[in-house]
């Protein structure tokens, strides 16, 4: 399995090929529907492998707060997962890139990020938000991904130990490794 791994103000940045259901880290983030149930891809996954001590929690947070809006994020317990916690966040659906899609998957990313600091977390793992179902090209969306957290990191050093992506493709893990040598000198 590929591994990469770079330096951003004393945080480590990951890029691995691999399962976020199987990652060892504080959370892992969900990409998430607005209604918070399992659905398919990686909330699927992470509602079958978590099991009912997150969805559950989940439908506590729908029925409470109401759809989850774009860019946002709420934290649950991992239940069975090796992570403790669970972060989901609702990307934006792509829709051709000009109803302000990089604003909100950036907001998505910078969401997640800030929940994590907030309660103390040290090391977090990313799958590739909205690029599944919701349609967004990885190239571009990687871009973002990368952007944000280097930017967070920088705005924010030392807060975090380990920020890791988690691609499920080989294809995916070198989109992520190309847009990081466009990104890591800006
Ligand atoms: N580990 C890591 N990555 C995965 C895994 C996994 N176990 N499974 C899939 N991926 P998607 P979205 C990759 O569709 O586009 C759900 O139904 C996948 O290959 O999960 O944000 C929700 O309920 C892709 O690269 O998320 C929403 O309705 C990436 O994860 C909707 O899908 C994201 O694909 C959210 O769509």
């Amino acid at each position: 399995m590929e591994r990469f791994e770079a330096e951003v103000e004393g945080t480590r940045l990951v890029l691995v090929q691999g399962d976020i259901t199987r990652q060892e880290v504080e959370a892992v983030v969900n990409a998430a529907n607005p209604d918070l149930t399992p659905g398919g891809g990686v909330s699927g996954a992470i509602h079958r492998a978590g099991g009912p001590a997150v969805t559950e929690a989940a439908a506590r947070l729908r029925r409470e707060r109401g759809p989850l809006p774009t860019g946002e994020a709420v934290l649950t317990p991992g239940g069975n997962l090796p992570a403790k916690y669970v972060i989901h966040t609702v990307g934006p659906v792509w829709h051709g890139g000009t109803q302000g899609e990089p604003e909100l998957l950036a907001k998505a990313y910078r969401s997640c990020l800030s929940l994590a600091v907030a309660h103390g977390l040290r090391t977090l793992a990313f799958p590739n938000i909205s690029t599944g179902a919701y349609g967004y090209p990885v190239d571009r969306a990687a871009e973002v991904a990368l952007r944000t957290v280097r930017d967070f990191l920088r705005e924010n050093p030392g807060k975090l130990a380990e920020v890791r992506f988690v691609l499920f493709s080989a294809s995916d893990f070198q989109a992520y490794r190309a847009a990081w040598e466009r990104v890591k000198g800006l």
